[in-house]
């Protein structure tokens, strides 16, 4: 897989560097490298990246708000503070979201997530976590994290609270059911939806998911982020919860492909259990990445989401369009319709005026 990225360990150590946490080690990198605004390089050459301003929010949250000049929009409770964009407080039955106003036409690039979670909840008793998004929605309020289910497009889960396990011991407890592989939570798990699929919380999203990952992330006195990358149709996530300043794998999938021009958004919702669902930072980078002519074939662009060799319920293609012949046809049988629908017409008519010319003599 590290083919189909190129240099992909150099290319980590850098991402490790640039995406520093500590301002003043950045700086000096930048200084180093002698360039403060364009483009980094990453790798032997093959990779370049550059932070995409409008589709990227940082402290002190400006371009945050509810108009229409804002590149962010809130939704539900979520609330702008100064360290941090709350998208739900520690109370029950609280749900925000916050969505990016401009879409992204971006074919590859790397999504940077910094986020906390924490309450005052023990173990298993705090929920339900947060999702990311990159979808041809937006603003729509719903059950799947508090986001609209049957979604388009890409969903990344940060699923706090085991649904399924909870009830797996009810139903064990009744001696209907063992236990299947027990995933642990916090868990991180990917989603790819044409429209068609639901989102079972109850399962927490087991029988569709591409992919996850433990990830224990409340209450940490570190920092905790996330990374989504897309690159030639390639989907890895990756997490650094550690405190280590690393990035660990979660998921990495192939074959993933998503129409362009959707929308990143971040969303979070609280039932019975809660938990504060902060996001600090969003940073996104358009990753410039060399294609061979076959490549720029094979990642034409598409129009549903999908994912190779994975067949998912309901599939449905859009219709391809119409040919030539198929758009002759249909106007000329239309022609021939209307025309045929005048002469009966014309028929009728005179046949009626006859009649009433008979009755007024
Ligand atoms: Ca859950």
């Amino acid at each position: 897989m590290a083919a189909t990225l190129g240099p992909l360990g150099s290319w980590q150590q850098w991402r490790r560097c640039l995406s520093a946490r500590d301002g003043s080690r950045m700086l000096l990198l930048l200084l180093l490298l002698g360039s403060g605004q364009g483009p980094q390089q990453v790798g032997a050459g093959q990779t370049f990246e550059y932070l995409k301003r409008e589709h990227s929010l940082s402290k002190p949250y400006q371009g945050v708000g509810t108009g229409s000049s804002s590149l962010w929009n809130l939704m539900g409770n979520a609330m702008v503070m100064t360290q941090y964009i709350r998208l739900t407080p520690d109370m029950q039955s609280k749900q925000g979201a916050l969505w990016n106003r401009v879409p992204c036409f971006l074919r590859d690039w790397e999504l940077q997530v910094h986020f906390k979670i924490h309450g005052q909840g023990k173990k298993n008793l705090h929920g339900d976590g947060l999702a990311i998004w990159y979808t041809k929605d937006r603003m729509q309020p719903g059950p799947v994290f508090g986001n609209m289910d049957k979604f388009v497009g890409l969903g990344v889960f940060v699923d706090t609270y085991p649904n399924e396990e909870k009830q797996q011991e009810v139903m064990a407890q009744k001696r209907r059911y063992s236990p299947g592989v027990q995933r642990v939570f916090p868990y991180i798990s990917a989603m790819v939806n044409n429209g068609s699929l639901s989102y079972d919380h109850e399962r927490d999203g087991r029988p569709t998911e591409l992919g996850g990952c433990t990830a224990i992330v409340r209450n940490l006195h570190y920092d905790t982020f996330l990374v989504i990358r897309y690159v030639k149709r390639h989907l890895t996530i990756m997490m650094d919860i550690d405190g280590k300043h690393e990035w660990r794998d979660c998921i990495e999938v192939p074959g993933v492909r998503l129409p362009r021009g959707y929308y990143f958004g971040t969303s979070s919702i609280t039932g019975d259990l809660s938990d504060n669902h902060d996001v600090i930072s969003l940073k996104l980078f358009e990753l410039t990445v060399e294609r061979t002519p076959e490549e720029e074939k094979l990642h034409r662009d598409v129009f549903l989401p999908s994912v190779d060799n994975m067949k998912l319920p309901e599939m449905t293609a859009p219709l391809p369009p119409l040919s030539g012949l198929a758009l002759f046809l249909i106007v000329f049988f239309s022609l021939v319709f209307s025309v045929f629908a005048i002469v009966i017409g014309i028929i009728l008519y005179n046949k009626w005026q006859e009649q009433s010319r008979k009755r007024f003599y």
